[in-house]
């Protein structure tokens, strides 16, 4: 009999239990699916506390879609196979713009041809993210997910109901709020991990000891293919639908309507970065827009895909042979490719680190030819067992440096060589030392190291330090090789005619040189300070130096404790402030320069503004800024950003795909803006 009060409704154990699977099951949709958590994680663990003690209670209770079910369940001894009812199709690739217009096209005619297209009228397409996962089809008989199965070869697929169930932004019970649910409900979609996700994932493999993954996809294969589902119950999955298999009676007309009804019975669908686009000019747009977009976006995609939007026109188009004529997947250039890793070779940098250097044989990643790729260092090396002559993977995203991310293990000779890190600095000869607590070689040559010179000159001359317009890294290291220059002073005695005597310098450009070599001799104080190069003093600390000391007497005289006092100077800064002017060859430099006239502009404060004081975090893709615009206003404004949300951060601003940094926003109760909000803010 139910008791009299608020617990009415919960007054049978067996009530209570179906209350408690449909709540865990809302706040799993809210965190996994929406990206908005509706309890902390401790209310939630408790709510699945009790779950398992009433369902331990009541065995016969224990239900396949109960959320208790999602931590895996004891080690098959193979998969079985699943017989795709409707076949799951692979797209045709383009890769040239001619293919994307020529896909048009035949759209297009066929279209007219069938009279479902006006002559005058555009084919209309959804544009969408390919993403660089697994394809999966999941079956819902009366709302329930009885069965998973990876694609195979389009026919037949391996079954992974199993380790499906614990990916937490899979529905194991399909939504009826909404929309009536047919029968049979086949999604269609892609398994992948996020960038974040895997990385974690890696760093706790190599700690266990175990095989760290190369890349994100190869990651989530292993997971969806393991035999044990308790092991995929660790591994951070995710799931976005894209399409659809057998459904009963499908109550769509388009595919952008299909996937808001996917979204409503529950699924995870990818609602960002798509857009309805007409005719080819639309769809290269989309394309290059993506492109751009490609390196700060969570997840790795591998290009675009583009599909006709109207289901009826997509059914006059139909197929051939495994692929929809109807949809291409236009390909990006891959960001991973392999080769022959030839040498490892090192380099000597402007602090005197020692990084070692693949070099390759030629191999066209990432849109560039590539014969060069940092290794880091060599605990890194030795952690990736690379080995000179193994066949390397290496990947180029972006404008990121080529790197070099491990060995293809199946394709080592017997001949590889394991690296030996030098002892001396090949350049100078002076002793290398590797500080315990650092994974950093250096020489401690300093600048009596023609590697370092050169270096620290580059620096110096750099965009962001002295801006000396027309003097590239060529033309410093002939200067420091023919021993013109030893020092940054140096620079300011150069003349024009003795210039133009260098590699591809001609008189007027050597003059051009000279006029900007001589404008730099009054830049701002905070870039004269970061021109010394300074370890650790980066571009904003030798600004806020150069804002509290007003000079760079001040600066040089400065003890720990003074430059303790500047707001965001640590131990660690400070303590490489204090070695660096006890450095009589660097005070050299600093009169040295003062000699040659060189004299600093003071840095004005940032004016107090709102922002003063106030720490941001930027996340996610933002409609207009790219995030380092976004940065640089918000530092002229007074405002600091920082990488890591904590109670100490002032706002989150955050963009589409916004993923961990929002959520642990929202835990802390962090205001979050968009960019309109930023905007108004910084208006303000
Ligand atoms: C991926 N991989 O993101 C399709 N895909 O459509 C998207 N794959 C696809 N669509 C039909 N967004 C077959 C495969």
């Amino acid at each position: 009999m139910p008791l009299e009060g608020q617990n009415d409704l919960f007054a049978e154990p067996v009530d209570r239990i179906d209350w408690l699977r449909a709540e865990i099951e809302r706040h799993n949709h809210a965190y996994y699916v929406l990206d908005h958590p509706t309890i902390s994680d401790a209310q939630y663990d408790q709510l699945m506390r009790e779950l398992q003690s009433l369902e331990a209670a009541h065995p016969d209770r224990i239900t396949m879609d109960s959320p208790t079910q999602r931590v895996g369940a004891a080690p098959l001894s193979s998969f079985g196979s699943v017989t795709h009812t409707v076949p799951m199709l692979s797209l045709g690739n383009a890769f040239e713009d001619g293919e994307v217009e020529a896909f048009d096209k035949r759209v297009a005619d066929m279209l007219r041809a069938a009279g479902k297209l006006q002559l005058d009228r555009s084919v209309e397409y959804f544009c969408e993210l390919k993403l660089d996962g697994l394809a999966l089809s999941l079956r819902y008989e009366k709302g329930l997910l009885v069965q998973a199965a990876t694609r195979g070869d389009g026919q037949t697929g391996e079954d992974v109901t199993a380790n499906i169930r614990t990916i937490k932004s899979i529905p194991l019970r399909l939504k009826d709020d909404m929309y009536a649910i047919p029968d049979v409900v086949e999604v269609r979609g892609e398994v992948f991990m996020n960038l974040s996700d895997f990385r974690k994932l890696n760093e706790a493999q190599e700690k266990k000891g175990e095989k760290v993954f190369v890349n994100p996809r190869n990651a989530a294969a292993g997971s969806l293919r393991q035999l044990d589902s308790r092991i995929t119950a660790q591994r951070p999955l995710r799931f976005f639908a894209y399409g659809w298999g057998e459904v009963g009676e499908a109550p769509f007309s388009t595919h952008s309507e299909m996937l808001d009804w996917l979204a409503g019975l529950g699924m995870p669908v990818n609602d960002s970065q798509h857009v309805i686009a007409q005719g080819p000019s639309e769809l290269l747009a989309y394309y290059r827009m993506v492109g751009e977009r490609r390196p700060a976006l969570p997840y790795d995609i591998d290009g675009v895909v583009y599909k006709v939007n109207q289901l009826e026109a997509q059914r006059v188009l139909g197929f051939v042979a495994r692929a929809p004529r109807f949809a291409i997947a236009h390909k990006f250039p891959a960001q991973e490719a392999t080769t022959t890793l030839l040498d490892i070779e090192v380099q000597v940098g402007r602090t005197g680190a020692i990084t070692p250097v693949a070099r390759l044989a030629p191999v066209f990643v990432g849109g560039v030819t590539v014969t060069n790729a940092t290794l880091h260092n060599e605990d890194e090396i030795n952690r990736k067992d690379v080995r000179i002559g193994d066949v390397v993977v290496v990947r180029r995203a972006g404008d990121v440096i080529p790197e070099v991310v491990g060995p293809v293990l199946e394709k080592r000779g017997a001949d590889v060589k394991r690296f030996v890190m030098v002892t001396a600095c090949p350049v100078c000869g002076s002793a290398i030392e590797k500080l315990e607590d650092e994974a950093i070689a250096r020489c401690t040559g300093g600048l009596f190291c023609g590697a370092q010179r050169k270096q620290s000159l580059i620096h110096a001359v750099g965009r962001k330090a002295l801006d000396v317009e027309g003097l590239g890294e060529k033309l410093v290291e002939q200067l420091v090789d023919r021993g013109r220059i030893h020092s940054l002073a140096d620079l300011y005695g150069l003349n024009s005619l003795e210039l133009a005597g260098y590699d591809r310098m001609g008189m007027k450009s050597a003059e051009k040189l000279v006029e900007a070599i001589q404008k730099s001799k009054h830049p701002l104080l905070g870039r004269l300070i970061f021109a010394l190069g300074i370890r650790h003093v980066g571009e904003t600390t030798a600004r806020d130096l150069a804002i509290h000391f007003g000079s760079i007497e001040a600066l040089m005289s400065a003890d720990l404790d003074r430059l303790l006092d500047v707001p965001d100077v640590g131990p660690v800064v400070a303590g490489s402030i204090v070695r660096f002017f006890a450095e009589p060859h660097n005070i050299e430099v600093v009169r040295a320069l003062q000699a040659q006239g060189v004299s600093p502009r003071t840095e004005d404060a940032p004016q107090s503004s709102g922002l003063s004081g106030k720490t941001f975090v930027l996340t996610g893709t933002l409609p207009v800024w790219s995030r380092d615009e976004a940065s640089e206003k918000i530092i002229a404004a007074g405002g600091k950003v920082s990488g890591s949300v904590s109670r100490k951060t002032h706002y989150v601003v955050a963009g589409e795909d916004a993923g961990s940094k929002l959520v642990k926003a929202q835990e802390l109760g962090v205001a979050v803006l968009d960019e309109a909000g930023l905007r108004k803010l910084l208006d303000s």
